[in-house]
């Protein structure tokens, strides 16, 4: 059987698969009582799951073939799950492992209004990279998270994940949080790339450079969605969420890699994170 044929017999089974939990579903939604309700919520989980998993697989199809341009978005329906896709090249983000120290300030302060605490995030981020243990000066190294009571140390060598900013020293959860929307590691790039580049990374730029911009996260900004342009790398990050029946929601953060270097393989998920949030 040829690829497209292989994946149109997998997406009929989807649908097949969705409709008959949907069956399933509806033949419980009349009862009140609580094991069945509990039931639904983990059959909707699983119809989520089903097409997460299909939506990626079709958004890193389309990755390999017809691109996303002009914006990275997709929106595609199983059953009754509507899914929401959006792709962005990790080369138009921050590298938090290879940016020089003035755009890892920039990163900070375009995420925290306040230029001191942004200082202070800063260079915690920076003492967990760097491999000393010499504290920057308002950095922390061991001595600061053993007085923390932390139970764990700085990395001292590069972050493997972007989430590994949540236990950096002093980082609070909704800045690791906004730094991580507009920071990668997995690029490896010193400087920014060409790829298209959201309005928070070209403001963290202006900030490295010591330009008069706004500090701080700025609502609009996260509204707004670049263009799709491709990545050198074949590095993309891909966000997708999916509602079953306008009501549970689940949502996963993949980075993939649509040109790996060993042979034989399509692609590699380097990177994969899942949230479900019940009504
Ligand atoms: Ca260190």
């Amino acid at each position: 059987m040829s690829g497209d044929g292989e994946r149109g017999a997998a997406l009929v089974f989807v649908l097949w698969l969705i409709t008959a939990i949907t069956v399933l579903t509806a033949s419980l939604s009349t009862s009140r009582n609580e094991i069945v309700l509990d039931t639904r919520v983990e059959l909707s989980r699983l119809r989520a799951g089903i097409a997460l998993d299909s939506a990626l697989e079709v958004a890193v199809e389309k990755l390999r073939t017809s691109g996303f341009e002009p914006v990275g978005e997709l929106k595609l329906t199983f059953g009754d799950v509507a899914v929401d896709v959006r792709v962005s090249p990790e080369s138009g983000r921050i590298d938090l492992n290879a940016a020089p120290e003035e755009l890892i300030g920039g990163l900070a302060a375009a995420s925290v209004e306040d230029r001191e605490e942004a200082a202070r995030i800063a260079d915690a981020i920076l003492d967990w990279r760097d491999e000393n243990d010499l504290r920057r000066a308002q950095g922390a190294e061991r001595d600061q998270y053993h007085r923390a009571d932390l139970g764990y140390g700085p990395g001292d060598g590069p972050f493997r994940y972007v989430d590994e900013l949540r236990l950096v020293l002093g980082m609070p959860a909704d800045v690791a949080a906004r730094i991580a929307e507009i920071s990668g590691v997995h690029g490896g790039n010193a400087e920014i790339g060409l790829a298209s580049i959201a309005a928070p990374v070209m403001r963290a730029k202006d900030l490295a450079l010591g330009l008069d911009v706004p500090t701080g996260p700025i609502e609009e900004e996260a509204n707004e969605t670049p263009p799709f342009t491709t990545d050198a790398a074949g590095l993309y990050r891909v966000d997708i969420e999916a509602v079953v029946d306008g009501g549970y929601t689940r949502r996963t953060r993949a980075v993939v890699w649509t040109s790996p270097a060993s042979p034989g393989r399509d692609y590699e998920i380097l990177d994969y994170q899942g949230w479900h949030l019940p009504r």
